[in-house]
C-alpha cells in the first residue's frame, strides 16, 4: 500500500528528530561522520518506521527483517534511530565512541542490539546481506534483507562480486540502497573514479534497478514496494541524496564527511534542521 499523506507527515517528524539526535550524538562523541549520517537518514527512517518487520524487544528474533548499514561510518546516525525504536536507552548515546562504551564509531553487532552486522571496512556489507538473503531462501523463510551502501563504497570491487552473486542466486528477498550523495571522504565520486552510468551498471549485473530522490518518502516507499513485488532478481534503489542533508553549512561540502561541532556550530546545525522542517 503506497504511503499516505498522514504517514509521510509522521515520517518527516521522525526524520527531524533523528537528524537532530544525530547532531547531538556527534557532539557527545567529540566528532563524527556528519555528512553521510545525514544523507542516509530518510532511507533508514522509511524502513524502520514503516516497512521493516522487526521487534526491538526481541532483536535476535529469527523471522525479523535484516538491515546492514554497509557504510558503517554512518553509525553515528543509525544508533539514535535504534535508540528511538527502543533497542536501548538514549542515555547510552551520551557515551558514544567513549572508551568503555558499547558504541564505537562503527557499530558492533555483538555490543549494540538491533545491529545485524559489524561494518566499517567498506565493501563487505552487500556480501553479508547476500549471504543472509540466500540463507533465508535455503530455510524457506520469508524475511527480507536490506543493505545500504555508499556511492564511494561502490568503488570497492567486492560490491560488484556481491552483485553478481545476488543475481546468480536470484535473491529477490534482497534490496540494496545506494546512498548516491556524489561525495566520498575527500571529494567528488565522479572525479575520483566515475561510477556513471551507474544505473546501466546495475542493470547489466542483472538487478531490478530503480532511481529515486532519496529524501522523498513517497518515492522511497513506492520503490521499496516495487522491490518487494519483484520476483527472480534482487533490487537496487539508487537514492539520490545530499551529503549533510538538513544542515545548510554541511550540505554538499566534502569537508563535512567527518567533523566536530563546537557549541556555536551545534546550535546552528540544530537551527538549520529546525528550519528545514519548518519548525523555526
Ligand atoms: C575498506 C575501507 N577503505 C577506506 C575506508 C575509509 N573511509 C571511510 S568513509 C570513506 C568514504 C566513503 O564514501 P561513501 O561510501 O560515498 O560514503 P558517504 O559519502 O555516504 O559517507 C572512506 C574511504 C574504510 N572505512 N574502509
Amino acid at each position: 500500500m503506497p504511503l499516505t499523506e498522514t504517514e509521510i507527515a509522521g515520517l518527516k517528524e521522525k526524520a527531524w528528530a533523528i537528524r537532530r539526535k544525530t547532531i547531538q550524538t556527534i557532539v557527545w562523541a567529540g566528532g563524527g561522520h556528519a555528512g553521510g549520517a545525514l544523507s542516509q537518514t530518510d532511507i533508514l527512517v522509511v524502513l524502520y518506521y514503516h516497512y521493516l518487520n522487526v521487534d526491538p524487544q526481541r532483536p535476535d528474533w529469527e523471522e525479523r527483517d535484516r538491515v546492514i548499514l554497509s557504510k558503517g561510518h554512518g553509525g553515528v546516525g543509525y544508533a539514535p534511530l535504534l535508540a528511538d525504536k527502543g533497542y536501548f536507552s538514549e542515555e547510552l548515546l551520551k557515551k558514544f565512541n567513549h572508551t568503555g562504551s558499547p558504541f564505537g564509531m562503527h557499530l558492533d553487532r555483538l555490543k549494540v542490539p538491533g545491529v545485524d552486522a559489524s561494518t566499517g571496512s567498506l565493501g563487505h556489507g552487500l556480501s553479508l546481506a547476500a549471504g543472509l538473503a540466500l540463507g533465508a531462501k535455503l530455510k524457506q523463510q520469508s524475511w527480507r534483507t536490506y543493505c545500504i551502501v555508499g556511492d564511494g563504497e561502490c568503488h570497492e570491487g567486492s560490491i560488484w562480486e556481491a552483485a553478481m552473486f545476488a543475481h546468480h542466486y536470484k535473491l529477490d528477498n534482497l534490496t540494496c540502497f545506494v546512498d548516491r550523495n556524489r561525495l566520498c571522504i575527500d571529494g567528488v565520486v565522479e572525479e575520483i573514479m566515475a561510477l556513471e552510468p551507474l544505473k546501466d551498471k546495475w542493470i547489466s549485473f542483472g538487478w531490478h534497478t530503480l532511481e529515486v530522490d532519496g529524501h522523498d518518502f513517497k518515492q522511497l516507499g513506492d520503490a521499496i514496494e516495487e522491490a518487494q513485488a519483484t520476483k527472480g532478481k534482487p533490487t537496487v534503489i539508487i537514492a539520490h541524496t545530499v551529503k549533510g542533508k538538513g544542515v545548510d553549512f554541511m550540505e554538499n561540502d566534502p569537508a563535512w564527511h567527518y567533523g566536530g561541532l563546537d557549541s556555536e556550530k551545534e546550535k546552528n546545525a540544530l537551527l538549520s534542521i529546525d528550519r528545514y522542517y519548518g519548525k523555526a
